[in-house]
Parts: structure tokens; sequence; C-alpha cells
């Protein structure tokens, strides 16, 4: 048997759920239960947080996940990745004010910034050598620079509705991200037989897809 970790409620559960069922995987699914055992597969699948699913396949306590590299990347498991999914797609953008001027990322220097990615956005100013001052909130990132916290903002986009909607334009991509796969690196030998045979089953299905 071995324990896939999926997000319980959000962007990521529809696909990731549709992604096992594919696989010719059966189980009841129920919205309140915390996990539920496929019944001709040795598969068990745990329902969580998103941000909680690195760290639980780190430890161990999950053996398998599907989670978005953004999440991964910032929780500081980027190791734990063996396959991507192709679902989930969205970027990390930076985006300021469509009226405040801006050339290039040197124009961040010394600026606030509010996110929910300070290790993803740390990095990528270090690379850029830009000095700034990062407000790590968990939501609502986009209401930071009309609320008068930050001058710019770095979040997830994909359509870039939400940044047009509340006045603000993209300006760089920090980050490209879709969900992906991650294993515990220690899986016993019969896991990691049934992590092979979950792997060419899910590989069909992307490829019956294309
Ligand atoms: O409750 P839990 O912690 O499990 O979920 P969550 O609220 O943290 O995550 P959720 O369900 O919002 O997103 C899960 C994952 O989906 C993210 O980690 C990304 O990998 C991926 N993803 C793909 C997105 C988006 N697209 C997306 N558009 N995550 C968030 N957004 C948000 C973004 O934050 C912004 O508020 O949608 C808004 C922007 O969308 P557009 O289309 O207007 O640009
Ligand atoms: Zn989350």
């Amino acid at each position: 048997m071995i324990r896939l970790a999926i997000q319980k409620s959000g962007r990521l559960s529809e696909d990731s759920l549709n992604l096992i069922r594919e696989c010719g995987i059966n189980f009841v699914a129920s919205s309140y239960k915390l996990k539920t055992e496929a019944t001709n597969f040795p598969l068990e699948i745990l329902y969580l947080r998103d941000d909680d699913i690195p760290g639980y396949v780190q430890d161990g306590v999950a053996d398998l996940g599907i989670v978005g590299q953004n999440v991964l990347v910032e929780a500081g498991y980027p190791a734990l990745e063996i396959e991507a999914l192709g679902f989930s797609k969205c970027r990390l953008s930076l985006a300021v004010p469509r009226a405040a001027g801006y050339d290039s990322v040197a124009d961040l220097q010394g600026k606030n910034i509010a996110t929910s990615y300070p290790a993803i956005l740390g990095k990528y100013l270090a690379e850029h050598g830009v000095q700034a001052n990062l407000h790590t909130i968990s939501g609502s990132v986009e209401i930071a620079p009309s609320i008068g916290l930050a001058e710019a903002i770095c979040d997830i986009v994909s359509s870039g509705s939400t940044l047009l909607g509340n006045g603000l334009r993209e300006v760089e991509t920090v980050f490209r991200s879709e969900a992906v796969l991650i294993a515990n690196q220690n899986l016993s030998e019969e896991k990691r037989e049934i992590l092979e045979q979950l792997q060419f089953r899910m590989q069909a299905v992307r490829r019956a897809r294309r």
C-alpha cells in the first residue's frame, strides 16, 4: 500500500482526482473524509492543505503527493519532484500599479513588496542584485498596493484578470509552475514498485490526452 497526498479542496483537487481515476484506479471520494482507500490498486489517498503536502512527503507521513511547484520550491523541497503532470500551470510574477513607472527589476531596489512566496522571490531578487523589503502575507496580496502596504507585489497569475481588476501591471515572471508528482526519497522496495506502476499509468494517461 502506498499513500498519496492530494489537495483537499482547491485548484488542484479536481485535476488530481481525475488523473487518479483516469489511471483506472477506483475509489469513493467523499468531501468530509480525510482519507480513502482505492478498491483495485494498493493506494490510499490523503486529503490535505496543499501547503502541508511537501513536508508530509519529506517526513514520510505520505509517500507521494501532488502539489504545485510553487508550493514545493517555496517549502524548500525541490528535490522531491519526480514528474511534471501538465495541469495547474501558472506563473509567479511581480506586478506594480498600472500608473507606476517601471523599466527593470532594478527599480524595485529599496521598495516594499508584498508576497506569499518570500523564499522564491528573495532568491530571484538576490540573483538580480536587488535588495527590497519583503512583506509576507498569506492572502489577498493583490490589494497591498492600494492599501499602502507595498509598492509592488509578487503573486500567482494565470489569466491575469485579478491583476487587471486591481489596477496592477505584470512586469516580471519570477517562476513558472505546474502540478508535479512528488515522492519521499526513502521508499521501500515494495513502495517503489507500486510507484513505478502508478507512473507508468500516469504517463499513459498523459500520452492519450495529447
Ligand atoms: O486551501 P489550500 O491551502 O489547500 O489551497 P490554496 O488556497 O493555498 O491554493 P489554491 O487552491 O488557490 O491553488 C493551488 C495551486 O494551484 C497553487 O499553488 C498553484 O500551483 C495553482 N494555481 C494555478 C493557482 C492559480 N492557477 C491561480 N490563478 N493558484 C492560485 N491562483 C490565484 C492567484 O493567487 C490569484 O489570486 O488566482 C488569482 C489569479 O488568477 P488570474 O487567473 O486572475 O490571473
Ligand atoms: Zn495553500
